[in-house]
């Protein structure tokens, strides 16, 4: 009676074991054997139905089937935790032959390339960096720079108004100003940063990036501008350059300069890139106007100081032989991947 019953219980466990492949559903599996209402643990319980005679003798049967099926799933799981292993080692096969995964590099904007050389360039020449606000008064941006209400520069074509005061500034000297205003001469300070102008075509951007640069101490005159200027076009386009003043005006700056440097493509001969002329223009300069140092707070009859302002898009476009403005609008890899500095 007792061993028939275990006979089944034995090809039970038999069956229900074969296919299993998870630890998981093995511990289960066992669980619903051994576990309190498992059939394992009621024959053990069904003991006390026994006769005491008869106890001995059943118990020794019961509990060689309770060692058999232990055994039984010690040696199931010990296979099926080596089936395990090997899946997941197979899963997290590293194939070293394969070729390394390459992370893409971005590179430079033209526009960086240029602005780090320039402040590299005149760091060399004692300048150190201010940057002022994008967002500026009219006070700042224009009469603090002698540009007086009728000015050209100051019509709404040009301008971006925010409100009747507040304006994108149109140049970075309006941050120079305030660098007046605030320190006692030496100045001698380089104001890179992004510029708003209401022009848009293929030459012009609403938004474009300048660079300007302002020196004021007792006896500087044009001669030290055009000394610096030397230094800083053989720096940039190379040691053969040399420069040469036009007269202009800037209503910040008496006397006004447009700033040429010889040729660095022909040597001054003529080719297509100076349209035959053997010079190429490249920035805007003059004497700080008197007004605009008293303005500040700062004597005209001590101090006096010339300032300069370059585009820096120009400087790109002329530097790394570039055609047209809109490829430094448009940020495609494939155009910036070619500048290096
Ligand atoms: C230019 C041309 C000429 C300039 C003037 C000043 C300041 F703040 F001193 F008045 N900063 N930069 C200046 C002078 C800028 O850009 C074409």
């Amino acid at each position: 009676m007792i061993e028939e019953k275990i006979e089944e219980l034995k090809r039970k466990i038999d069956d229900m074991t074969r296919g299993i492949k998870s630890s998981k559903s093995l511990a289960e599996l066992k669980m619903a054997f051994f576990g309190k209402q498992g059939e394992i643990s009621e024959l053990m319980k069904g003991m006390r139905d026994v006769p005491k005679e008869k106890r001995p003798e059943v118990g020794k049967i019961i509990n060689a089937l309770r060692d058999w099926a232990n055994e039984r799933f010690d040696t199931l799981a010990e296979t099926v935790k080596k089936i395990e292993l090997e899946e997941l080692y197979k899963a997290q096969k590293i194939d070293v032959t394969l070729p390394g995964r390459r992370r893409e590099k971005g590179a430079f904007h033209p526009n960086t390339l240029v602005i780090r050389e320039l402040v590299d360039i005149f760091s060399g020449m004692g300048f150190e960096v201010y940057e002022g606000p994008e967002i500026e008064n009219d006070y700042y941006n224009f009469t603090a720079l002698n540009t007086p209400k009728d000015h050209p520069a100051r019509d709404m074509q040009d301008t971006f108004y925010i409100t009747d005061d507040l304006l994108l500034r149109t140049q970075t000297s309006a941050g120079q100003i305030r660098v007046m205003e605030n320190k006692k001469p030496p100045i001698k300070i380089l104001s890179p940063g992004k510029v708003y102008r209401s022009d848009d075509d293929a030459t012009h951007s609403p938004m474009f990036g300048q660079m300007e640069g302002l020196v004021v101490d007792k006896g500087i005159t044009l001669c030290d501008l055009k000394g610096m200027l030397d230094e800083f076009a053989r720096k940039i386009f190379g040691s053969s350059v040399k420069t040469r003043l036009r007269p202009s005006y800037f209503p910040f700056t008496e006397p006004s300069v447009e700033v040429d440097v010889s040729c660095f493509e022909c040597g001054g001969k003529g080719c297509r890139l100076c349209k035959g002329t053997g010079w190429i223009e490249v920035l805007g300069a003059g004497m700080v106007n008197r007004r605009v140092l008293e303005g500040c707070g700062i004597d005209p009859d001590e101090y006096t100081g010339f300032a300069f302002g370059m585009g820096i898009e120009r400087i790109a476009m002329l530097k790394y032989g570039i055609n047209n403005m809109k490829l430094l609008f448009e940020g495609d890899v494939r155009f910036l991947k070619q500048f290096k500095d």
